[in-house]
């Protein structure tokens, strides 16, 4: 039985990718670190199956890292932990670089003593492109990060590609576009306007608060995107890969198409803008050319964007109802 070490296992990504591996038979063993409340939400389903064991440790912890790679002995590893929310990588910067950026050296350095043979994922990003030098983004294009998040995630790549070049390590990073679900952090922009919206529908709430509409993002269906990851790490031989849907969308027109989804008329009647929300440095538009990931992985986005506003909205409209009133 393969062994899969995931960090990140709690978030979005990490759940699915849990879920995808125990499908394909994996044993999967995922690195959660301590808190105060437990926030096992999304792997909840997980907890009582014997294919999931949790480890403790945290990307700051250099030991607990080495300790647990040298305990599972892992056949991969995924690492998708990180502080991965732009707009509060202003506010924290500095734990921003110690999570995303130096995080990633100390799980390579982990991987380096316990398991060389092992191999890593490193969870790389669009935000990377930032001010676009070229249009649609592909492995080629070269990076201009526009925030500390962005700038500690081509830190993170760049240290994946030394290590493969300086210890033959197989070690590749996906530069992932933005990728959405039900399980997204409320924070960001899609999950808030779909439970926003949802909300205004059950009479919760009566405006959305959100800053820069016109933002484009090239946004795909989150489970498309950890088969991807799992594709990576299948290849003969190491190679980093652009994963996006090719087309991309205003935050304007997520919100529309949301409030179609939901029945409401007048998207313009609940939205109200929010300085708050505005970013330092905008990205302004992302759009990605995955196709080396279409030819050589074989992988395909199987939701369109319409579908991925319409499932999100839906599921905001399921579990708002499920709360109760307010
Ligand atoms: P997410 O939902 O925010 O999950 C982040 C995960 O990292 C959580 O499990 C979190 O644990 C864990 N974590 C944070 N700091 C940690 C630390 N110091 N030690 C150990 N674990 C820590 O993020 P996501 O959307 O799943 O994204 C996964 C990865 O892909 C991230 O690296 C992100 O930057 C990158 N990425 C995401 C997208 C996207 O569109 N989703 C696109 C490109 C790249 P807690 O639950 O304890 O907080
Ligand atoms: O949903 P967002 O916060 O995602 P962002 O900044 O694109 O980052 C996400 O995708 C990256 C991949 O490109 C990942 F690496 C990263 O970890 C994360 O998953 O914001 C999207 C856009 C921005 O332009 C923002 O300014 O939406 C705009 N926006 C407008 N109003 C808002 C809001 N964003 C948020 N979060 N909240 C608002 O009220």
């Amino acid at each position: 039985m393969k062994k899969a070490f995931i960090t990140g296992v709690t978030g979005q990504d990490g759940s699915y990718l849990a879920d995808l591996l125990i499908k394909k038979g994996y044993q999967v063993y995922g690195l959660t670190r301590r808190t105060s409340t437990q926030n096992f939400a999304r792997i909840k389903h997980l907890i009582h199956n014997p294919r999931l064991e949790l480890v403790s440790g945290d990307l700051i912890d250099q030991h607990s890292l080495t300790n647990a790679l040298h305990d599972v002995k892992p056949d991969e590893i995924y690492n998708l932990a990180a502080q991965s929310f732009v707009k509060a990588s202003w506010e924290q910067p500095v734990l921003t670089g110690e999570f995303t950026a130096i995080g990633v050296t100390r799980m390579l350095d982990a991987m380096r003593l316990a398991c060389p043979d092992a191999r890593f994922y490193q969870a790389s990003s669009s935000e990377m492109f930032g001010k676009v030098r070229e249009v649609p983004q592909t492995e080629q294009t070269p990076f201009y990060p526009r925030s500390p998040y962005g700038v500690a995630k081509v830190y993170g790549h760049w240290i994946t590609v030394n290590y493969r070049e300086s210890f033959q390590m197989f070690a590749v990073s996906g530069i992932l576009f933005n990728h959405e679900s039900p399980r997204r952090g409320l924070e960001f922009v899609t999950r808030k306007i779909a439970n926003g919206v949802a909300r205004v529908k059950l009479g919760k709430q009566s405006v959305v608060e959100l800053g820069n509409l016109k933002a484009k993002r090239d946004w795909g269906y989150a489970p498309d995107y950890v088969q991807a990851m799992w594709l990576m790490l299948q290849q003969d031989q190491p190679e980093d890969y652009v994963v996006a849907t090719g087309q991309n969308h205003s935050v304007r027109e997520f919100l529309e198409l949301a409030c179609q989804a939901a029945e409401l008329d007048d998207w313009q009647a609940i939205y109200q803008h929010n300085p708050l929300y505005d970013r330092p440095a905008e990205v302004d538009v992302l759009v990605g050319d995955a196709s080396k990931a279409r030819r050589q992985l074989g992988w395909e986005p199987s939701v369109t964007f319409a579908e991925l506003v319409t499932l999100m909205v839906e599921a905001e409209l399921e579990l708002e109802r499920q709360n109760g009133e307010e």
